[in-house]
């Protein structure tokens, strides 16, 4: 009897082996950070500010600017200590991502400052378009929360801006 099924099954492996070897590789490569806990502290004045974690994806960035229709404009900022004690911030230029490393805005530290910002519920969503210097535009969704969620950013002066 002819054995006819050694070939065929030697292809069907051989297919079946593809196919595990395309399940384990990435699909596609991202070419935009991923952004997670974007969030708005609730305005409660003229301003608010933004937080997010975006982390690398094989090239280093660099965050340029941010835009979003939710406030007149919007600046990148670093919350700083004054000699005084007392707590200040200042525009950035630029933020660093690194390669495979993260960029966290977090109260206290980078943020991205909505002036002249929309009110809001807490709950609703933000659109916010990042500008990065090689992955280019992305708009992202941030959630607004409660103020008492960003406190160290919402109490100081904005007298500054
Ligand atoms: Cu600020």
């Amino acid at each position: 009897m002819k054995n006819r099924m050694h070939p065929r099954t030697a292809v069907v492996t051989a297919i079946a082996a593809l196919l595990v070897l395309a399940a384990c590789t990435p699909a596609k490569t991202s070419d935009l950070p991923e952004i997670t806990d974007a969030r708005v502290g609730q305005p409660t004045g003229p301003n608010a500010a933004l937080y997010l974690t975006a982390r690398g994806y094989g090239k280093a960035d660099t965050l340029i600017s941010a835009a979003t229709d939710a406030a007149e404009t919007a600046e990148i900022h670093q919350t700083t200590s004054n000699d005084d004690g007392t707590m200040g911030m200042q525009p950035v230029g630029s933020l660093e991502l690194p390669a495979d490393g993260e960029l966290v805005l977090e109260p206290g530290g980078y943020h991205i400052m909505l002036l002249g910002a929309d009110r809001q519920d807490v709950g609703a969503i933000v659109k916010v378009t990042l500008t990065w210097s090689q992955a280019g535009e992305q708009t992202i969704e941030a959630v607004v929360v409660d103020p008492s969620e960003t406190m160290g950013d919402m109490d100081h002066s904005h007298a500054d801006h």
